[in-house]
């Protein structure tokens, strides 16, 4: 008998030692990604001339884009819809790994005769392992994975589960209740937002080069369009080499007036002379394209702090890549505290299979995010949802 439990209790060691390696592992894969990562470029891509729908894997750095049919240059001429949700695939629902908690027969054998069930920590050491490498591979950060990792053993060691219910689906329900509590912010709804607001409504678009700023600008303003909103855009990327011809390629496509100085000019000029444009013409809705700035480049930043101080933006909305994981939620952090960013879009979450990145925002920086880009079509623009990443991930 004693044999058999220290047979048991060595294999259950084992396989939680197998668990703390495939993490270490993860952990150091991670890291090496980061580490392989291309050095981020100071801003300066008066070599790189992107026009719409040009390939540039150079600068999305890390995936390269798993299908472009309709890129942008090739934009449908039927009126599209805007889509109203993405579904996780199949497959990567399937992929999800098992949490499972193992209860002890003398812990099951009380919970017959109290009703309830209570779990001790040995009991959910290997789900709380598996759900942390969960978190981590889709790209959630170390530090917020750690964090509720932490945050939902103490639920769970908290809960008296009643023995009627199936244990395993109460706690993978419990941890995605956990999760969306975790990751609860303040809700913007930009329709609304946007109606119930004076004319012009100002929106400032920041974020890093290349992460999809212009083609977001464009894919919002096809959405006022069809909800009734007219858009004026404001040429501030004055900085980057092509970005005016980029902006005036898809304002001939979806039929918007473009106000621009010449390269090298001021932004925050432009961006006023776009807001004086729209109030002479009653348009309802500003949105500002911004060059694509790093973070630690503080001239580019100071040239934005004075677009904030001469227009007021109503709303200031950070655009990052889904995928950039650690980065992401370090440039975001930066650019935060520079300009304290209203909100966020995350961009190519149809290049990431899960958007685990979304969370680690919601968590660490507590703001809203308001659209997911999910391609490269002008309607590839869904709302965010907590739900459809939690449910990707649990
Ligand atoms: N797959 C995919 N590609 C996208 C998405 N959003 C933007 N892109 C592509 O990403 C590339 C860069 O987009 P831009 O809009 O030019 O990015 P930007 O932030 O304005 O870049 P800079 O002006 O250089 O700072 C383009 O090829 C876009 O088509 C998306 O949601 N999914
Ligand atoms: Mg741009």
């Amino acid at each position: 008998m004693f044999n058999l439990l220290k047979g048991k209790l060595k294999s259950f060691t084992e396989k939680l030692r197998g668990k703390a390696e495939e993490k270490a592992v993860l952990s150091r894969k991670i890291q090496v990604e980061e580490a392989e990562k291309p050095a981020e470029s100071n801003g300066d891509l008066k070599e790189v001339l992107i026009l719409p729908g040009q390939q540039t894997d150079a600068l999305l750095q890390k995936k390269p884009k798993p299908q472009a049919p309709e890129e942008l240059t090739v934009v449908a001429e039927k009126p599209e819809q805007p889509k109203k949700a993405i579904e996780p695939k199949a497959q990567q629902l399937e992929e999800k790994r098992e949490l499972v908690a193992r209860v002890r027969k003398r812990e099951k054998f009380k919970g017959l005769l109290r009703g309830f069930v209570e779990l001790k920590e040995a009991d959910v050491l290997e789900l709380l392992s598996e759900l942390e490498l969960s978190l981590l591979e889709a790209d959630v950060s170390q530090k917020t994975a750690e964090e509720f990792v932490q945050r939902i053993k103490q639920e769970l060691l908290s809960k008296k589960i009643p023995k009627t219910v199936d244990l395993q689906e109460f706690l993978r329900g419990e941890i995605k209740k956990i999760l969306f509590e975790l990751t609860q912010t303040e809700k913007i709804d930009f329709l609304s937002l946007v109606k119930d607001s004076k004319k012009p409504f100002k929106v400032l678009f920041l974020g890093p080069n290349g992460a999809g700023k212009t083609t977001t600008i464009a894919k919002l303003t096809k959405l006022l369009k069809d909800n009734g909103f007219s858009s004026i855009w404001a040429a501030s990327d004055t900085f980057r080499a092509a970005s005016i011809e980029q902006l005036e390629e898809h304002a001939k496509r979806l039929n918007v007036r473009v106000i621009k100085h010449k390269y090298g000019s001021d932004p925050a000029a432009v961006a006023f002379d776009a807001v004086r444009a729209a109030e002479n013409s009653n348009i309802d809705v500003v949105m500002i394209d911004t060059a694509g700035r790093q973070e630690t480049n503080r001239n580019l930043i100071e040239e934005l702090k004075k677009i904030e101080r001469v227009i007021k933006p109503d709303l200031k909305l950070f655009v990052g890549e889904a995928f950039a994981g650690r980065n992401l939620v370090k440039q975001a952090r930066e650019f935060d505290s520079a300009l304290s960013v209203d909100a966020f879009i995350l961009t190519k979450i149809d290049t990431d299979p899960k958007g685990g990145t979304t969370l680690s925002i919601l968590y660490e920086l507590k703001k809203p995010i308001l659209f997911l880009g999910i391609g490269q079509n002008y309607s590839d623009i869904v709302p965010f949802s907590q739900e459809f990443i939690i449910e990707r991930i649990v």
